[in-house]
């Protein structure tokens, strides 16, 4: 498709849709394996890939950066020093900021240690699917020692993030901010604060790798060994997420890469306007942020502009990004994120005028207040989907559990080895609905890839979106990007498990 994310579907999807068909065969239909063999699919780098990603708005400006992947001592404030891995020594790494239609040529550099292969992937860019840092789906993995350059363009506005998608390096210190900005901003404010959430444990308190082996061990081993658990969390209760919050235990929750004893300290001065762009770049953590003595006003989620929304606080889960506007009052002021059901805080201080700064574990009255959350959302006019019959409809059952860490998707754990073997199809030029069916008794951020779909008939256009335990969100999009795409839960430890899905066009 021509159009940008913002625009009415092209006219062959609109011809599609009246060739709408019943959600409950098509899935039967596609289920894929029997007898004729599996679908064929679209390639990552075919024709399909390159015609689409040629009808991309385009400046004609390129961006060259260079990321290299290596291990490092990184200083979280507070005399705190994590060894981990990081993109030139920093966590978050610098940030990444272009203009919409620009292309970006990013060349990573996998200076981790031997045998340890990487990857970036361009979370929430609906990019060309070659570049979307998937292996072995949409590249080779990076190995030690090798260069690997992403070139694509980035043309819808909005705040993304990067982050490598092999293992568990999620929940490393390999991420940064992306920001595309538009050059016909519609918004008006004075300064610009980039807010990066996240969990931190990786050379405090072990590595990702072994809280997953914990994990894997399960809960099963804890009940019938008495073995003591040193990062699975349990009884981490949050109503807002509807019961169990997280499964694992982290020592620090940080902002923009700082402990909350020895805080970044944003400036500014009274009666100004800043837009906050706010990342959950954390592994098991949804955060309910607010900042003290402040309301805020809601513009964007997941880089997609929605109706203009009041609040307190608001909730994000891992892999979404809210925009907020806020008007500054006179004084030092707390951004805080409550680590949801952790009982925990990340932050951050404001400051515009005098005064001393509260202590570290203060939480601000408006974190109980008015809470927004990505299904109290709707979309803003210019980028709501029509509502109009689906082409193709897919039941998604997040499946699993704490107990045998058994975390999947209609019942199967997802294969890296063998990722097309039962793949979620699509075909160019459709309407495709998305049936979240979480059977399961926590909550998870359901991610898809190089798409935005939008919550029900006038919910926010998301790529990450928060399906309660028990409940059912339907999402949809239109399948104007081939290639094939992941789907998954952005609890790392869960995606590792297995919650994941491939999305593949058919050819
Ligand atoms: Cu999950």
């Amino acid at each position: 498709m021509s159009e940008t994310p913002g625009s009415t579907p092209g006219r062959r999807s609109f011809l599609l849709a009246g060739l709408g068909v019943a959600g409950a065969g098509v899935l039967a239909a596609c289920g894929g394996g029997s007898g004729a063999g599996r679908p064929a699919l679209v390639s990552p780098s075919g024709a399909a890939v390159g015609a689409a990603d040629g009808k991309r708005n385009r400046t004609g400006r390129t961006h060259e950066v260079s990321l290299v992947a290596a291990p490092a001592p990184v200083e979280l404030g507070g005399g705190v020093t994590a060894g981990t891995w990081a993109f030139a020594g920093r966590t978050p790494g610098e940030e990444l900021r272009v203009s919409a239609g620009d292309l970006v040529a990013a060349t990573l550099s996998n200076r981790l240690p031997d045998r340890t292969t990487t990857s970036v992937h361009w979370h929430g860019i609906a990019l060309r699917n070659d570049m979307d840092g998937v292996p072995p789906v949409t590249q080779t993995a990076v190995a030690s020692g090798q260069d690997f350059t992403y070139r694509f363009l980035a043309d819808a506005p909005g705040t993304y993030f990067f982050h490598p998608h092999v293992g568990l390096q999620l929940d490393r210190g390999l991420y940064a901010p992306l920001i595309v900005e538009d050059p016909n901003e519609p918004l008006s404010y004075d300064d610009e604060w980039v807010v990066v959430l996240d969990d931190w444990l990786d050379g405090v308190a072990g590595t990702p790798d072994e809280v997953y082996a914990e994990l894997k061990r399960g809960m099963g081993a804890m009940h019938g060994g008495g073995m003591a658990m040193k990062h699975m969390l349990m009884g981490a209760e949050s109503p807002l997420l509807g019961g169990d919050a997280g499964d694992v235990r982290y020592p620090y929750h940080l902002v923009n890469g700082r402990v909350p004893g020895d805080p970044q300290v944003l400036r500014s001065a009274p009666g100004r306007r800043v837009r906050l762009r706010l990342v959950n770049a954390g592994g098991d953590t949804a955060y309910r942020v607010a900042l003290g003595g402040h309301r805020m006003t809601v513009t964007h989620t997941d880089g997609f502009p929605v109706r203009h929304q009041e609040a307190d606080a608001l909730l994000i889960g891992m892999g979404e990004r809210y925009d907020v506007l806020v008007t500054l009052g006179d004084g030092v002021f707390p951004l805080v994120a409550l680590a949801e059901g952790k009982n925990a805080v990340g932050r951050a201080l404001v400051r515009t005028g005098s005064g001393a700064a509260p202590v570290a574990d203060f939480r601000p009255g408006e974190l109980e207040g008015a809470v927004a959350t990505g299904s109290r959302l709707k979309a803003a006019d210019d980028v709501r989907l029509p509502s109009g019959k689906a082409d193709r409809v897919h039941r998604v059952e997040l499946t699993g559990g704490m107990m045998a860490y058994d975390w999947a998707i209609n019942g199967e754990r997802f294969d890296m080895d063998d990722p097309a073997r039962r793949p979620i199809t699509v075909a160019e030029g459709q309407r495709v609905r998305l049936d979240f069916v979480n059977s399961t008794g926590m909550w998870h951020p359901v991610h898809l890839h190089g798409h935005t779909y939008q919550l029900g008939a006038d919910g926010p256009r998301k790529d990450t979106a928060i399906v309660l335990p028990g409940r059912t969100v339907s999402v949809f999009f239109d399948a104007d990007n081939p290639g094939r795409w992941l789907l998954h839960c952005h609890n790392a430890y869960h995606g590792e498990a297995g919650m994941m899905a491939l999305l593949a066009y058919e050819d």
